[in-house]
């Protein structure tokens, strides 16, 4: 027998990273970003809530101060108003039956927990709290159960109309609308799906990919280009931005959006454009295919669990 030494070896070992396989596992899947040291700044919303967070119970529910409704008044009053010219139309569809069916409206900032009943009716997604950036793999993994992870604190009463972090006003005004559409949870889930055991550069990539779509896409409509990325619809500043003639504008196409650098502090450089949500849907499904993993995985939605099939 011959001993090889590591460095030495020519064919790797197969490694894939762990990921779940239900939709339990998720419990696992809560690994934070620290971007700042929570017990540095005792006013730091995540400090605030951190203690509001308890996994498999009901989604808790959160008493706002009259601040903080004061807050979401005027970044919902600001946004509504330019919405209808500049959202896609399943955003502009999907936030009417939620002010409707919801509550949503410029008076109180709706609960978690009924948002998260709303959208399991929609498409199925439900809605996990999470005390602040959780780190890509894990944030992605819980999309292919149609998870999605949601921070509850809002952001600073000083800078409504941009944060540089995710809050509830760009959960609940930028993604819950887009969720409640059957195409685009589809969309996300399939991203989910993707991430699932890939390597760490798959997952840069496809975090990046999720950056420019769900978080900062636009998309072509009756030959205007209008925003779905959730990033832009709760942001006043950027959504106006985006739509202006002053950022560059690039074709969505995977191979190269998933390489593009990313800005997470202030306004992207540049944004990248589909020509319909059809044509995101196909071209994103087939950069995905290409992702190279040693089994292949199916969703069952009956267990909400994974079948995973090695390949020959
Ligand atoms: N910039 C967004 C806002 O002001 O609502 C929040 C974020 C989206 C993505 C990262 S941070
Ligand atoms: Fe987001």
């Amino acid at each position: 027998l011959k001993r090889v030494a590591d460095d030495v070896r020519t064919i790797p070992e197969e490694k894939v990273p762990w990921f779940p396989r239900k939709i339990r596992d998720l419990d696992k899947c809560n690994l934070l970003i620290t971007k700042y040291d929570p017990d540095m700044d005792q006013d730091h919303p995540v400090s605030v809530y951190l203690s509001n967070i308890a996994r498999g119970e009901p989604l808790p529910r959160v008493e706002y101060t009259p601040e903080e409704v004061a807050t979401w008044r005027e970044v919902y009053r600001t946004l509504r108003t330019i919405y209808p010219d500049l959202a896609c139309r399943q955003f502009l569809g999907g936030l009417q039956q939620l002010e409707r069916e919801c509550g949503y409206g410029e008076d109180g900032i709706p609960q978690l927990r009924e948002v998260s009943a709303f959208l399991r009716e929609k498409t199925g997604f439900q809605l996990r709290p999470v005390a602040g950036l959780l780190s890509a793999r894990d944030f992605l993994a819980s999309l292919a159960f149609r998870v999605f992870q949601c921070t509850q604190y809002i952001r600073h009463a000083s800078a409504p109309m941009h944060s540089p972090e995710p809050d509830c006003c760009h959960e609940l005004l930028g993604h819950i609308p887009m969720l409640a559409d059957k195409e685009f949870a589809q969309f996300s889930q399939e991203i989910g799906l993707a991430s699932l055991g890939a390597s760490d550069e798959d997952i840069e990539r496809l975090s990046t990919l999720y950056w420019f779509t769900v978080e900062f896409g636009l998309c072509k409509q009756n030959g205007t280009v209008k925003a779905y990325g959730a990033g832009l619809l709760s942001s006043y500043g950027e959504l106006i931005y985006a739509l202006s003639n002053e950022p560059e504008y690039k074709p969505f196409n995977p191979e190269e959006t998933a390489i593009q650098p990313y800005q997470d502090q202030t306004f992207q450089p540049v944004y990248f454009v589909s020509e319909s949500f059809e044509d995101a849907k196909i071209k994103m499904r087939r950069y995905s295919s290409s992702i190279q993993r040693p089994f292949s995985v199916r969703y069952d939605p009956f267990t909400c669990s994974l079948e995973v099939l090695d390949q020959p």
